[in-house]
């Protein structure tokens, strides 16, 4: 939010003969985002993001968790890690790569989501994948994205036998994704699309924050729910600086 003013300065200096002063701007931070990307100025940054394990409990009736009860959705962990993103900057392309470290003894190649009963993995509020697409029907959409907001979760009746998966875009052809089945081990790839980006990457400018949340899930199994195995992956991103 610090940096809006500097990008309407920029807005300005762009199109000058056109000047909108018109407050309704929710959309504006997108074409200078592009604008700079595209002027050949972006930097580049890998970085790792871990998520440690987590042992099973959900504090059921705790921060807005429900009680207990079967087949429902009714409690959550979020563990966060926000990226050290420099300040002021926009994400111009982003890649997720999920192979194992080389140092991982049992699998280079593939590491295996483990979970219950579900988990959701967020950029910001932004779900990127869920195991579990039914969740994301229940959550406030803007342009391709959904929201996550446990209010919206809290109470979903789940039914565990047609656990069908959810990736941003997948539906709608802007996006290619596999995720494995739960408890198995298999290569997991999230390849956003160019649009998909662009929005994903609007959204985080305007929140100012750049954090991935693991949500976990749970009905009422106190000795497995809301808990995961830990899970990393490194993002590869390309981004201006305003
Ligand atoms: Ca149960
Ligand atoms: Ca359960």
């Amino acid at each position: 939010m610090r940096a809006l003013p500097l990008l309407g300065l920029l807005a300005l200096g762009g199109c000058s003969q056109t000047i909108d002063l018109d407050p309704a701007t929710d959309d504006a931070p997108r074409a200078p985002i592009e604008d700079a990307c595209a002027g050949g100025t972006t930097q580049f940054a890998s970085m790792e993001v871990r998520f440690p394990e987590r042992e099973p409990g959900c504090n059921w009736g705790e921060g807005g968790n429900l009680d207990p009860a079967q087949s429902v959705i009714t409690a959550r962990t979020e563990d966060v890690v926000a990226l050290a993103m420099p300040e002021g900057a926009a994400i111009c392309d982003v890649d997720f790569d999920f192979r194992g470290a080389e140092s991982d003894e049992d699998d280079e190649d593939e590491q295996t989501i483990r979970y219950d009963d579900f988990f959701l993995l967020t950029l910001d509020d932004v779900v990127l994948t869920a195991s579990y697409a039914p969740l994301v029907d229940a959550l406030d959409a803007q342009g391709h994205l959904r929201l996550y907001d446990w209010d919206n979760i809290a109470g979903t009746p789940i039914g565990f036998d047609d656990a069908e998966s959810y990736c941003l875009g997948e539906a709608e052809g802007l996006s290619t994704c596999e995720i494995p089945p739960a408890e198995t081990s298999g290569a997991i790839s999230l390849d956003f699309g160019e649009q998909i980006v662009s929005e994903l990457s609007a959204y985080a400018y305007d929140a100012g924050r750049y954090e991935f949340s693991f949500v976990t899930l749970g009905d009422n199994d106190e000795a497995v729910d809301c808990s995961h195995a830990a899970f990393r992956f490194t993002v590869h991103v390309e981004y201006v600086a305003f």
